[in-house]
């Protein structure tokens, strides 16, 4: 079964949508075979960030990703990176769909709520960034 990994983003958890956006995550099918609440240093947000860091928007992208405690998991379904990515919707929420996540939750490109990865190799990458195997149980 597939996995990918995926964030509940610092503004949707001050925002309390924290349990909205789980509640929607198993009702979609995925299941959540990790999971934890975090605050991400600077430093963990940039290492975690590092493809951008060449980007205008790496510096405001990694203040705003460790300005406030997040929740991080892991998530199984058959082909769930894309399915993942297709229910996050549109990195700017201004063009999500309506029915994802980005749409009912997000406000702008700086403040979308929520994070996934978008292929098989930054899937198990960004898992390994931040869970061990034995965080992770099915
Ligand atoms: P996504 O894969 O949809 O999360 O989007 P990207 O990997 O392209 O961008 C990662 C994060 O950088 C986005 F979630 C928000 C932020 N970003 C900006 O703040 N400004 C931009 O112009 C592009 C991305």
């Amino acid at each position: 079964m597939e996995k990918t990994f995926a964030i509940i983003k610092p503004d949707a958890t001050r925002d309390g949508n924290t349990g909205k956006i789980l509640e929607r995550i198993e009702a979609k099918g995925f299941k959540i075979v990790a999971m934890k609440k975090m605050l991400m240093t600077k430093q963990i947000a940039e290492g975690f960030y590092a493809e951008h860091s060449s980007k205008p928007f790496y510096g405001p992208l990694t203040d705003f990703m460790s300005s406030g405690p997040c929740t991080v998991m892991v998530l199984e379904m058959d082909g769930a990176i894309k399915a993942w990515r297709d229910f996050m919707g549109a990195t700017n929420p201004e063009q999500a769909e309506p029915g994802t996540l980005r749409n009912e939750f997000g406000k702008n490109i700086d403040n979308n709520a929520v994070h996934g990865s978008d292929a098989p190799a930054t899937a198990e990458r960004e898992i390994k960034y931040f869970f061990s195997e034995l965080e992770i149980v099915g």
